[in-house]
């Protein structure tokens, strides 16, 4: 890099001229994460320098992160819920085991997650010394409670289960994991991360929230289906007391105690994810899910006309196929059993979704029988 200083024009030059090499959401095909919406990117400019790390000096910024907490306790069906806001799942995740690990006490902590977890929670047991034990999914890519109770041990510090997987868009059982964790008294976490954003919006969507009894955490990602600016999550706990476990005296803040993995942390993103809220609503985000979904569908039924398997009907906006190349410039991704996988996020529009089908149907040649 070199080291003289730069007119400011000269330097957005070089700026624009880097975003360019970046690839365009228009052909990105296997991202969660899309264009925020403007309000989002509105939003977020206003609220730069604010630091939710300190919290007492931004009043009015920590309001909108409360308010946030509010509107997804009421949306999951338990309005005396907390929570927090955090980066991303990944650390919602972290915290999760965090409070739990902590509150069971035992030297040798395990969890339990669906073969179909995000790495995240491999990261997570390998920074707290916590051993992952791996329930295998069933044929529908679910998680299979079965097992998951024959894993259990005196031990086990918390069970995951996924609404929404990463790789194929399925929910696994939260209902009899429910009832699992209920007999063993162990807490179960739902990792929403995707499906969070989505499944309240669909009508008939399998159930995941604190209606079920014994969902005791659920993370969910703004930066993903909500619109928002990347980094916003939320972690949402039905009993506010299990952050206790995680306070830290912060004596010349304007709060003196902490239980956030971060220190210094952005407000900008979480005023946009509050403006996307507020500005779209429930009725916007249905109209949006309704969309990603329908492309969902159109985009399984074209490549079907071709020839190509759907892996699954999926609970979400994730398309799965058996494993086929696809034409550039499109940018698709491979779950580890080498399937296709197609993310129908809101970029990823009708239009979108005909001339990449229209490129595959040019370019793909069916294996002869
Ligand atoms: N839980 C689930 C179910 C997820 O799908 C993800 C991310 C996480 C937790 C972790 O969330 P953060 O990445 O916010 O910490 N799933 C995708 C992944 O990492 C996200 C993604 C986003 C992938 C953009 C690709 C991409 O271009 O695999």
């Amino acid at each position: 890099m070199q080291t003289d200083s730069l007119t400011e024009e000269e330097l957005f030059c070089l700026l624009k001229a880097k975003r360019g090499e970046d690839f365009q959401y228009s052909h990105i095909l296997s991202s969660m994460c899309t264009t925020p919406h403007p309000v989002a990117t509105k939003a977020h400019s206003l609220f730069m320098e604010t630091n939710l790390g300190d919290p007492g000096l931004f009043p009015g910024t920590s309001s909108l992160d409360e308010e946030i907490i509010r509107w997804f306790a009421n949306l999951y069906q338990e309005p005396s819920a907390g929570g927090c806001t955090t980066s991303g799942g990944t650390e919602s995740n972290i915290q999760v085991l965090r409070f739990t690990k902590a509150s069971k006490g035992s030297k040798k902590p395990n969890i339990i997650v669906p073969a179909s977890a995000h790495f995240s929670f491999e990261k997570a047991c390998g920074m707290m010394d916590i051993e992952m034990r791996i329930a295998p999914i069933d044929n529908s890519y679910r998680m299979d409670p079965d097992v998951t109770g024959e894993l259990i041990d005196k031990n086990t510090c918390c069970i995951v289960g996924v609404a929404g997987t990463t790789e194929y868009g399925m929910t696994d059982p939260i209902p009899e994991l429910a009832k699992i964790t209920g007999q063993e008294g162990v807490h179960l976490h739902v990792d929403a991360a995707f499906g969070g954003y989505v499944l309240p919006f669909l009508k008939n969507a399998p159930s995941f929230d604190f209606s079920i009894p014994g969902v005791d955490s659920i993370s969910v990602d703004p930066h993903k289906m909500g619109l928002s600016t990347i980094p916003s999550g939320v972690l949402m706990v039905r009993d506010e007391k299990v952050f206790c476990n995680l306070l830290v005296e912060t004596p010349y803040l304007t709060v003196k105690q902490a239980y956030s993995l971060t220190g210094t942390r952005p407000g900008a993103s979480i005023a946009a994810a509050w403006a996307v809220i507020r500005y779209l609503g429930i009725d916007g985000y249905t109209s949006l899910v309704s969309g990603c979904m329908e492309n969902t569908r159109r985009l399984i039924e074209g490549m079907e006309a071709f020839g190509v398997r759907r892996k699954v009907t999926p609970d979400v906006n994730v398309a799965t196929f058996e494993h086929v190349t696809v034409p550039k410039p499109w940018i698709v991704s491979y779950t580890r059993n080498g399937d296709l996988r197609i993310v129908c996020m809101p970029h990823v529009t009708r239009d979108v979704v005909e001339s990449f089908l229209i490129d595959f149907g040019e370019f793909y040649v069916p294996p002869a029988h």
